[in-house]
């Protein structure tokens, strides 16, 4: 197995039970009506049976004849429907779908029900995903429809195929040989998707290239949005600010010039004639170097709302990332977005949404939440999270994300009721915003498994999963993607499940423990790289960890840089105080003494060396859980796996013995005596060079 079918391998069903549910629906399937979705469900039927159950469905001309499957829209199938059960499916709207069993004329049938083509899709998915993990029963009604309307991929794609943070390989985008050549791949690609329920793609980087918006790129754009829109996904481009000069020629892309408003809304309009359902633009502007309305004195809101007025008569919408910063603003980094943001709170168009990464530095192994969330409630904010392991252990380690996004998705922000979480939030609780969005920052490209590190594949699956429903437990997701991919042997279940769970943890633990951060290597972010100085500031690491002789951390209360004062008064409160922020943020919004007493009694120093060799201990017991398993897996992804773990160890002590020895030379003491003893030589961690790592 070489992981190419992800999530969706369809093994042979050995139940006989099991077996004797599926193989007469599949035996008797009646479409009601015909679409271009209803055909991407015979196909995917005809794959799942064959592989199944080793014969291929069999289709009825006639809804009770020989039929056992229904599958259709809530209107498709109103005669058949009782009136409670038509408004019971109603009300999960578009993307929604019920599934169960209709009783007609003394027969049973099973029915796959949506409002919409897309929801029956939905529905069909996960009643194949019910087989495959082994736990379908005919007579369980189940129904299910999504908390959030945008589920979208980001994906950091360059026109030369380049990914930007991309650790599998290259883009799949092969924009050379598109259009004439549509490539399998974008086909399984939409079906991986679609199966969970994430409906939008932005193609590009968002260090954005103009020419994607030239006339030859949108041919392009539109055959990989006409694969797509049958699975309900809807394309998305990356639109770079000073695109007017570029590609027009003019001396400005002041969003207020009538010329530059002129060339946006005839570009959007020639999109629109190629790809009438095209999704609308992300937008990264004066950040990083992008262009952006800063340079002509406008601000975000006015940059923003000239893209949205092009894309609203064709209901587009914009979405413009709030993750802005500049080293030429002296305030802590932190805070710079809140500043920004905040005052424009209100003044953007209804079809906008401001995209905010779940903290506000930049995707760290953990990160408190962002203060934007809850501190701007007239304009629609949406989730960016990151699904590529920038900082997680690229594609060497196994990191399972979930929990991450779980925690971040759960913190209280009290902002705009007492109850609000970032998930209600999100969800429009509060606020009544229309236009939600999750969105995750791809972790595909040209390897043959999809993400590099076959564990990265259950990122993908559990980030569509949590976008669709951010209450759902990252222990239930991570049971559905093994049950999926390993089978329902529940021995490896709850041992995969075990690794799965305790890895993100792990990995705080030996890259940046109690609320450190942003210690990594220079620019590719590979490894340790606390001593990394020169250039910009907010690029080093001192400036976030700010050891010295007497402690370390970043005071952010209003001793500090003050942008605790930016969370809601109950946030600033409890985490102004060491003693009762939750110690994970400790070091995120203190500069603590190294003599500190831990709640577990240890000094801060102690705990800084407990947690580093807990990191590397638990990869260990990753590596033997892994190593108890080989008579149930794969062989090849058995052994894939190994060597994978065998590197993160490698690495897990890599990160352990650089930071602790870095950090020794300002606390001046000595290590817990029952640690492994960090061993090596500080300089020869720092001689360290990485020129070929990925993805820079
Ligand atoms: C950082 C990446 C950088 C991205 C940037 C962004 O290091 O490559 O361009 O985020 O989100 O995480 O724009």
């Amino acid at each position: 197995n070489d992981g190419y079918k992800l999530w969706l391998d369809y093994q042979p069903i050995s139940d006989s039970q099991l077996k004797s549910q599926v193989e007469p629906l599949l035996g008797g399937v009646y479409f009601f009506g015909e679409n271009p979705t209803y055909e991407a469900i015979r196909k995917e039927l005809n794959l799942a049976s064959k592989s199944m159950l080793a014969k291929a469905p069999v289709y009825t001309k006639e809804r009770l004849q020989n039929t056992k499957l229904w599958i259709g829209t809530r209107e498709q199938l109103s005669q058949v429907l009782s009136l409670d059960q038509q408004a019971q499916i109603k009300a999960l709207g578009n993307d929604g779908y019920w599934r169960g069993t209709l009783e007609l004329d003394g027969k049973s049938f099973y029915a796959i029900v949506g409002n919409q083509p897309v929801g029956v899709l939905y529905g069909v998915y996960n009643w194949l995903n019910s087989i495959q993990s082994n736990t379908f029963d005919s007579s369980t009604e189940l129904s299910d429809s999504p908390k959030i309307k945008l589920r979208m991929l980001n994906h950091w794609d360059n026109l030369d195929r380049t990914v930007e943070r991309g650790y599998a390989g290259f883009s799949i985008w092969d924009w050379h040989k598109l259009p004439g050549y549509v490539d399998p791949r974008y086909i399984d690609y939409a079906r991986a998707n679609a199966s969970i329920g994430i409906n939008a793609v932005s193609l590009t980087n968002v260090n954005a290239n103009a020419l994607i918006l030239t006339t030859d790129f949108m041919k392009k754009v539109k055959v990989l949005a006409d694969v797509f829109r049958p699975y309900g996904i809807k394309v998305f481009l990356t639109a770079r600010f000073s695109a007017p000069i570029q590609l027009d020629g003019l001396k400005t892309a002041d969003p207020l010039d009538p010329e530059v408003i002129a060339f946006w809304k005839k570009k959007t309009d020639e999109i629109y004639s190629f790809i009438p359902d095209f999704g609308g633009f992300l937008v990264k502007a004066n950040s990083e170097g992008q262009p952006g309305p800063h340079e002509y004195g406008r601000n975000h809101a006015e940059g923003a709302n000239m893209l949205a007025e092009a894309l609203a008569p064709h209901n587009g919408v914009l979405i413009w990332r709030a993750f802005v910063y500049s080293h030429e603003d002296e305030v802590d980094r932190h805070m710079q977005a809140n500043n920004e943001f905040e005052p424009l709170d209100g003044k953007f168009q209804e079809n906008v949404i401001i995209q905010i990464k779940n903290g506000a530095i930049d995707f760290q192994p953990r990160e408190p939440v962002h203060p934007l969330y809850g501190a701007i409630n007239k304009t629609n904010v949406g989730m960016e999270f990151q699904i590529t392991q920038e900082y997680l252990g690229q594609a060497t380690q196994l990191v399972y994300l979930a929990p991450m996004w779980e925690e971040v998705l759960k913190t209280k922000i009290y902002r705009p009721t007492p109850e609000s979480t970032v998930a209600s939030l999100l969800e429009g609780e509060g606020t009544g915003q229309k236009l939600t969005l999750i969105a995750g920052v791809s972790n595909i490209g040209t390897d043959r498994n999809w993400t590099g590190h076959l564990f990265a594949q259950s990122n993908w699956y559990a980030f569509g999963r949590q976008a669709w429903d951010p209450s759902l437990e990252s222990k239930q997701i991570a049971d559905e993607w093994i049950k999926l991919t390993f089978g329902t042997n529940p021995e490896v279940l709850t041992k995969i499940e075990d690794i799965m769970l305790s890895s993100h943890e792990a990995a705080v633990d030996y890259m940046t423990p109690l609320g450190l951060h942003h210690i990594m290597g220079r620019s590719h972010h590979y490894g340790p790289g606390p001593w990394v100085m020169g250039g910009r500031a907010d690029w080093t690491a001192p400036y976030y960890h700010n050891a010295d002789s007497l402690g370390i951390g970043f005071d952010r209360t209003t001793e500090g840089s003050g942008a605790l004062g930016q969370y809601a008064p109950e946030v600033a409160k409890a985490w102004s105080d060491p003693n009762q922020i939750p110690e994970k943020y400790l070091l995120w919004f203190h500069h603590v003494p190294w003599d500190f007493k831990l709640k577990n009694g240890n000094t801060l120093w102690e705990g800084i060396a407990y947690h580093y060799d807990q990191g590397v201990k638990e990869v260990r017991k990753m590596q033997e859980t892994w190593a108890s398993l080989e008579s149930e897996i794969d062989p090849a992804e058995f052994d894939h796996v190994r060597q994978l773990l065998e590197v993160q160890e490698e690495e897990a002590e890599w990160w352990r013995n650089a930071c602790l020895l870095y950090f020794k030379t300002f606390s001046k003491r000595p290590f817990p005596a029952d640690i492994e003893q960090p061993e090596g030589d500080l300089e020869y961690y720092k001689s360290l060079q990485f020129p070929n790592a990925p993805g820079i």
